[in-house]
């Protein structure tokens, strides 16, 4: 039988050329051989897909690469989800609503996706809100569904100048009363979230996203907002990331 490190090595080359049905197979391996789906997503699966934006990046990959990455990303997950939301309830209760969505001129949603996933796992309730999303659909969707948190995700330099408006309209219709905002995703860092978009809380993947979103639900409403910029911005640990 094959090692977890062998069959992560060959996932996450099948994520990296888009090979979408040994993705989907070598997943399926992984949880046969009893290795925890989160395990699967972070190691086995996601730095395939980071190097095939690295590629990208440096002109070895061109779109359609791209998005065969992509759709091999999606083969594989769609493996592992069901595992990863069968141990719902298994974890402590977090409790508390979460919504989520990618701002306008974006339609990246695997990184939103998994965290959604990740959240639901971990006992919240949570709401997709989407991708492209303009101010007023943000706006209408948390009139609608007045989450305890907000997650806006960015993942291009040309769409994170979208987050700032985003929140600056939320407090101007008084919606951050009672709601946490954090950004996050590959276009965004710890620094910018707290100085530019004046969020309350960043994440750097959907691990610390969980920890933020039980630290803040472990707080009565009215100190979540400094929970949360407590716990993502003055550790020193994280500071500056
Ligand atoms: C797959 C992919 C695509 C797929 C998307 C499929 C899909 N349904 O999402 C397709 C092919 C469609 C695509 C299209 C494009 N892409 Co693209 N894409 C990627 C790629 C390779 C991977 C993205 C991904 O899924 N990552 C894996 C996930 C798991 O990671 P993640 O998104 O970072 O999410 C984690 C954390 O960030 C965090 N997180 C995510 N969201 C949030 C939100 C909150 C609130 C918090 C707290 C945390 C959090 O948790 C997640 C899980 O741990 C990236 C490269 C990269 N390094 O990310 C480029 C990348 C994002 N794309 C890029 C580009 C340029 C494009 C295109 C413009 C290409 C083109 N010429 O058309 C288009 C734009 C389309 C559009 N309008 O949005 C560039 C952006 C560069 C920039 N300007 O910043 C990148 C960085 C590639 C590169 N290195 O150049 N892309």
């Amino acid at each position: 039988m094959a090692s977890k490190e062998e069959i992560f090595e060959k996932l996450n080359d099948a994520v990296l050329w888009g090979e979408e049905e040994d993705a989907a197979e070598l997943a399926q391996e992984a949880l046969d051989s009893d290795v925890p789906p989160k395990e699967i997503i972070k190691d086995g699966m996601s730095p395939g897909v980071q190097e095939a934006g690295d590629k990208f990046n440096e002109g070895e990959f061109f779109l359609p690469e791209l998005m065969l990455a992509g759709e091999a990303m999606k083969a594989g997950l769609a493996v592992v989800m069901p595992a990863l939301l069968a141990g719902l309830g298994e974890e402590d209760e977090g409790g508390g609503t979460i919504m989520m969505g990618t701002v306008e001129g974006d339609v990246h949603d695997i990184g939103k996706n998994i965290c959604l996933a990740m959240l639901t796992a971990e006992g919240f309730q949570t709401v997709d809100m989407g991708v492209d999303k303009e101010l007023d659909e943000i706006v209408e969707a948390v009139k609608k569904e007045k989450p305890d948190i907000l997650g806006l995700g960015s993942y291009m330099t040309t769409t994170m100048v979208n987050i700032p408006p985003a929140f600056e309209r939320l407090h101007a219709e008084g919606l951050t009363d009672n709601m946490v905002i954090l950004s996050g995703g590959v276009a965004v860092n710890r620094r910018w979230s707290e100085e530019v978009a004046k969020a309350n809380g960043y994440g750097d993947d959907a691990w610390e996203m969980i920890k933020l979103c039980k630290e803040i639900m472990s707080h009565p409403p009215e100190s979540r907002v400094q929970a949360a910029e407590n716990f993502a911005f003055s550790d020193l640990e994280f500071k500056h990331n």
